[in-house]
């Protein structure tokens, strides 16, 4: 059985978790979780090259021992450990402890206080107001978990997938069925399709020649975990990762009416077929029809049944219906950024703090990704955790750079810091040092549960300073973890739009912090918008393309994006007025 590399991760992911809540030592905790992400970064599938025979102790940070445990995992699909713990610590517990207000301590707590085991639990022993009187707890803290629980329940039964993921298992079940014979058209339509940042099941869309098996093919794929139905035009089937994948197959003539329609969004559709309505024609999976008759008009193409109702191509990541039917009649849809426009990266680590890669291998790697600069910004001091930069030792960086940048051809390392905004607003580095930088990269890392005012009073004072340019993940959100800090965005933006600072749009797959709502009201406030990776390791340097989609999905056009421009413009652009 393939097993995915994330897949791997989890499993120590979630040792380290159900570690974390007996209150093991932080260093085998940590080292868990570093386990779960060379695993993640290893360059191919880490199940072929034990099969294959490779030894992983080659790659560095994979010892005998973690050598031996996934193997373990990708010969008989378990940890044996994981079982054990399991035993002694409900698996549950793991899920309670990434809620909002709840850590590995007060999951224990709750779980030897009260007994509690799962989410049930939980939720009887908040509404019997028993946790505000635990020690350590109080009402506060009871609420917060209140809502947190409400907030799951609207999420639905179905958990979402990132869209990282969701690319892993859609690229390799495409190249699987890709393998089979007939195969024509393929395409992964729905919420994939549109580039969200979570996925709820993917919609797979194909086209084949007579007779090929492409459903026998669809159901027989190794990570199917269930078939729910399978039929001669469609099937459903349930991954083991808990993930639903359907495949429709459809005919050449109409292919077109039935991506789009499969695209969505839902809206989007009715919106379309409204147009129709008004123009005589029927719209619907099959194809477009026109009259009594119902005379096929279009299907074959998408642009076939746009043009039917007088509109240009529409890109998936507008289907929404947040007004791009209005803007593409108009002939105002936007001409959307795209992955090639990138020119730089202006936030990456170096393991000067939390980075895996030396200096020189980040700006190899940028090299590699055809950039014409790269900004180095480290954590500073405050972030202990990650051995953050103080004014000594990031001299020493910007001296490093000032010497790198005299032997390396071809592109500019720019000298930035991530900057820690501290909680009165204060920035965590002296001016002093500050004015050596090209730019700082400033963020909240703690005292995240200020209020609203406090929190936006806190991001202008520290944009007040004239060394503050990025402001870095401004929500601090986690894509199905944390929901952020209390911030006013508006006033944020309209703050920095005075000041001359931007917002970052962090493209990690678990931030995308703006997301595609804010980036929009970015646009719409005339503010300027940098996407950055974020980068912990040379690979991170592809999460360039996430950012890029989500920038889409916000109607961000080149000219929005900082970091399109050159260097020399960009240069300019970072300098304070
Ligand atoms: P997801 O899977 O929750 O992330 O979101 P989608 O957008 O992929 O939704 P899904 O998988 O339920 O359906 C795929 C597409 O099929 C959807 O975007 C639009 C289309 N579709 C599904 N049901 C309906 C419907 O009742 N009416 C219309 N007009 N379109 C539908
Ligand atoms: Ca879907
Ligand atoms: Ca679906
Ligand atoms: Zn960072």
């Amino acid at each position: 059985m393939p097993i995915h590399n994330r897949e791997i991760a989890d499993v120590f992911n979630r040792v380290a978790d159900l570690l974390d809540i007996e209150g093991e030592n932080q260093f085998r905790i940590r080292a868990y979780r570093k386990a779960a992400r060379i695993v993640v970064d290893l360059p191919r599938n880490v199940g072929d090259m034990v099969r294959e025979g490779e030894d992983l102790t080659r790659f560095s940070g994979i010892g005998k021992d973690l050598a031996g445990k996934i193997k373990e995992i990708v010969e008989t699909g378990v940890l044996g450990q994981l079982k054990e713990l399991e035993k002694k610590t409900p698996p549950d517990l793991s899920r309670l402890m990434k809620m909002e207000g709840l850590g590995p301590k007060r999951v224990q707590t709750l779980h030897k206080e009260l007994g509690i085991n799962d989410l049930d639990g939980l939720k009887k022993a908040a509404e019997e107001n028993r946790i505000r009187k635990l020690e350590g707890f109080g009402e506060k803290t009871e609420k917060l978990i209140l809502e947190a629980l409400e907030r799951m329940k609207d999420e639905g039964e179905k958990e979402r997938i990132k869209l990282f993921a969701a690319e892993q298992i859609a690229n390799d079940y495409v190249d699987y069925l890709k393998k089979g014979r007939g195969i024509k058209d393929i395409a992964v339509a729905g919420s994939y399709r549109r580039r969200m940042e979570t996925v709820g099941d993917l919609d797979i869309l194909v086209t084949c020649k007579k007779g090929s098996q492409v459903m026998e093919r669809f159901v027989e794929y190794e990570d199917v975990a269930k078939v729910l139905s399978k039929g001669t035009t469609r099937s459903s089937v349930v991954l083991r990762t808990g993930l639903h994948v359907d495949l429709r197959l459809v005919p050449q003539v109409s292919y077109g009416a039935a991506l789009h329609y499969f695209t969505g969004s839902r809206d989007h559709n009715i919106a379309v077929r409204g147009l129709g309505v008004k123009l005589g024609l029927k719209i619907n999976e099959y194809g477009v029809f026109r009259g009594k008759d119902e005379e096929r008009v279009a299907g074959r193409t998408e642009e076939e049944v746009y043009r039917q109702v007088g509109l240009p191509y529409i890109e998936p990541e507008l289907r929404e219906n947040r007004g791009e039917i209005e803007a593409a009649r108009n002939n105002k849809v936007p001409i959307l950024i795209r992955r090639d426009d990138i020119r730089g990266d202006l936030h990456v680590h170096t393991n000067e703090t939390d980075g895996r890669q030396t200096l020189e291998e980040m700006v190899q790697a940028a090299r590699e990704q055809g950039y014409e600069y790269l900004a180095i910004t480290d954590h500073s001091k405050r972030v202990t955790m990650a051995k953050g930069l103080d004014a000594r030792r990031l001299a020493k960086q910007i001296d490093a750079i000032d010497t790198l940048n005299g032997k390396v051809r071809g592109i500019r390392i720019l000298k930035g810091i991530e900057l820690d905004i501290l909680e009165d607003g204060s920035l965590d580095l002296p001016d002093d040092i500050l004015k050596e930088l090209d730019l700082t990269v400033c963020s909240i890392h703690y005292n995240q549960n200020l209020s609203r005012k406090r929190m936006t009073e806190r991001v202008i004072r520290a944009m007040d300073n004239p060394f503050f340019t990025i402001f870095a993940h401004p929500t601090g959100r986690l894509i199905g973890g944390r929901k952020g800090y209390e911030i006013d965005l508006e006033a944020i933006m309209k703050a920095a739009g005075e000041r001359g600072c931007v917002l970052e749009l962090n493209a990690h797959p678990d931030r995308l912090d703006l997301d595609d709502h804010n980036c929009r009201m970015a646009k719409e406030m005339g503010l300027r918008v940098v996407i950055s990776t974020d980068s912990h390791s040379s690979s991170d340097l592809d999460f360039m393309r996430f950012g890029v989609y989500q920038a889409r999905r916000g109607w961000l056009e080149k000219d929005d994006v900082l970091n399109t421009r050159s260097f020399s413009e960009i240069e300019g652009l970072l300098k304070r007025k």
